[in-house]
């Protein structure tokens, strides 16, 4: 294995210009380090220089260069089995089964960083003595010293992957491309799903145009001890760093694929929010779909929701309603831009589904199941011994003579077994044109037209079924105002009701205060080219009686909230007033032949005790958590809400 040839301080990684090549072993060295796959000749200097200092940096033993071939995955595939990460279902057709080390299972929010030259360009000043809560910051002399006390060396006797993906089909104008280095073949073989990867997208960078640098190592424990071969990582000295000045992802320490998957959370939404601000779009934490009413008539909608809220569920719904019909785009993300027009319009720029699978059933979401037993990545999910994967939620799927391993290897034994037999965050990681109500028009280049936007969360008290904002600014002030229980996606614990703004809280790549700005002016743009910007609303599936039970059935039944959207899109005058917002008249709601009893005045109820305490615990929470950065306009509404609900100081 070669001697480091020059020591690279890490200042002169993240700030060079990445504009010098080498020469050193033009076709299958660079640096003096193997070329094992991949043809050098195509690199543009830009990418060379990103391969050669991350080369110089981490030292591995050798570089792949990534062309996303099918030879390419089974390769890794193999390779992985060999390593022991990843072990068949035969039960299926070329699925598989990763187990990661048990300490790292989710997305580590409080190791994950946005690096800017001041603290106020990346977060809200929170009040002294409060815990901000809207990101965290780290300067550039701490991120230069975080990289530095990590990466050096980091790869040795390990392969450097080069990962050229494109977030958004490739070559769309909407689309942007980044390359990742990572050390981890479970990280390519997940990103060849989730993005689109390989040869062409070097292609498009030969012209020497710009990409996102993503560097990612899984790491080494700075004891050398690697607890779990199979799993390499170093959960200790985890961390996530963004420099959007540079537009640069650095990840260390992590495999799980929130931290480690870097097209997505930290490119498509943190960096990716950024470069949106600049540009004049908006990249979101939202699922797409598409709905066609009986008429034939088709619209589509954005959908915002915090983790583990059903995206997916929504995303790929089965209307209870006849004439229906729902397609999709995508569950998690969406980049949407004007046209000239004014219309909105949304590409959903990831290649697959990274769903959480608990809860995922035939009766929950039978498209999902139909989606992901094939060419799929499970994660931390149980094993059958036929061959299959199990967790909460397949139980009817289990029958005497099959046996259950748990997601820690263990054996589980249902109604006997005290914990989980899968993890609460486990995932599978699918190919997106395999479902099978993909939308037409999910890779279109121009993206579909967006005529709702949604935001949700669970809130089993106070917040009816749904509500329509009454404007542009006041629908950003329910944005803004989102909360939710907490998610297993992330290391929080407990049911405790969480602001989470937009859905967005663990993903804004600056000032929530400023993010806020963006999105009103997000309405001058569409004015300006004689359009309105679309409706927004908010849902709540999750309301609960006095008894703890949902008060709504959710899933399918979910296309009638949806039927009275899109009534309301269409200005159908089928609306009454209320404090809060717009909820459906009498009996416009569809609930015909709803199996069971719906008490929709319970469900619609906007208790006035509930709600003045809703505005005092926003109050607060602006106070806090935003403080000088609250734009005036949500200020104005906040005043506004406490006037209709009869608020006196
Ligand atoms: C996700 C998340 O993984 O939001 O999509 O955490
Ligand atoms: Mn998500």
């Amino acid at each position: 294995m070669p001697e480091l040839i020059e020591k690279v301080a890490p200042t002169s990684y993240m700030t060079s210009k990445c504009t010098t090549t080498s020469n050193v072993g033009l076709y299958n060295h660079i640096r003096g380090f193997p070329v094992s796959n991949g043809e050098t000749g195509v690199l543009s200097p830009k990418v060379r220089a990103f391969i050669e200092q991350s080369v110089m940096l981490c030292q591995p033993e050798q570089i792949h260069i990534c062309d996303g071939s099918n030879r390419e995955y089974n390769m890794l595939l193999r390779l992985l089995y060999s390593q022991g990460t990843i072990t068949p279902l035969p039960k299926y057709e070329n699925c598989w089964l990763a187990r990661t080390n048990p300490a790292d299972v989710a997305r580590v929010e409080s190791k994950t960083f946005i690096c800017t030259p001041h603290r106020e360009d990346s977060i809200p000043t929170a009040k002294e003595n409060v815990e901000g809560k809207l990101g965290n910051w780290i300067s550039e002399k701490d991120m230069e010293a975080a990289m530095f006390n990590r990466f050096p060396g980091c790869m040795r006797g390990r392969t450097m992957y080069v990962v050229p993906f494109s977030m958004g089909p490739v070559g769309s104008s909407l689309s942007k491309i980044g390359i990742e280095i990572t050390d981890s073949a479970y990280v390519v073989c997940s990103m060849r799903i989730m993005t689109r990867m390989g040869r062409a997208v070097l292609n498009l960078l030969r012209d020497n145009s710009d990409f996102v640098r993503c560097l990612h190592s899984v790491g080494t424990p700075a004891s050398g001890k690697i607890e779990q071969p199979s799993w390499p990582c170093d959960p200790e000295r985890t961390i996530i760093l963004h420099k959007p000045a540079s537009n640069e992802i650095v990840s260390y320490g992590s495999g799980y694929g929130g931290n480690s998957l870097l097209g997505k959370k930290c490119f498509a939404l943190r960096i990716g929010s950024t470069i949106a601000k600049k540009e004049g779009w908006l990249a979101e934490h939202m699922l797409i779909l598409g709905i066609t009413n009986p008429e034939g008539e088709k619209r589509y909608i954005a959908a915002a929701f915090p983790s583990a809220c059903g995206k997916t569920n929504l995303a790929m719904l089965t209307p209870s309603l006849p004439g229906y019909k729902v397609e999709c785009i995508g569950d998690d993300i969406a980049w949407m831009k004007y046209d000239e027009k004014g219309q909105l319009r949304a590409i959903n720029p990831e290649n697959g589904f990274f769903g959480v699978a608990p809860g995922t059933s035939d009766q929950t979401n039978p498209n999902a199941m139909k989606t992901i037993f094939k060419n799929t990545l499970f994660t931390n999910v149980a094993s059958t011994s036929d061959g299959g994967v199990y967790w909460e939620g397949m139980e009817n799927t289990l029958t005497d003579n099959i046996s259950v391993t748990d997601w820690l290897g263990k054996p589980w034994i249902p109604g006997v077994s005290k914990t989980p037999a899968a993890h609460p965050n486990s995932r599978f990681c699918t190919p997106a044109e395999q479902c099978p109500i993909i939308d037409k028009d999910w890779e279109s280049p121009d993206g579909v037209p967006i005529s709702a936007i949604l935001f949700g969360g669970r809130r089993p008290a106070g917040v009816p079924l749904v509500y329509e904002a009454f404007s542009w600014q006041h629908g950003i002030f329910v944005g803004a105002t989102m909360r939710s229980e907490a998610t297993a996606a992330a290391e929080h614990k407990g049911k405790i009701i969480m602001n989470d703004p937009f859905a967005m809280r663990p993903f804004f790549g600056y000032n929530f205060g400023s993010y806020l700005k963006h999105w009103l002016t997000m309405e001058a743009r569409a004015n300006a080219r004689g359009a309105q910007p679309p409706k927004i609303f908010h849902v709540n599936w999750f309301r609960k009686d006095a008894n703890g039970k949902f008060l709504w059935p959710g899933y399918g039944e979910n296309i009638r909230v949806l039927e009275w959207i899109l009534k309301r899109i269409n200005n159908e005058p089928c609306y009454e007033k209320t404090p809060i917002g717009y909820i459906p008249s009498e009996n416009s709601l569809n609930t015909a032949q709803l199996k069971k009893d719906i008490n929709i005045d319970e469900l619609f109820s906007i208790p006035k005790v509930f709600w003045l305490k809703e505005a005092d615990d926003i109050k607060q929470y602006f106070d806090e958590q935003v403080g000088g950065d609250l734009p005036a306009e949500i200020a104005h509404e906040l005043n506004e809400l406490k006037k209709r609900i009869g608020y006196s100081e």
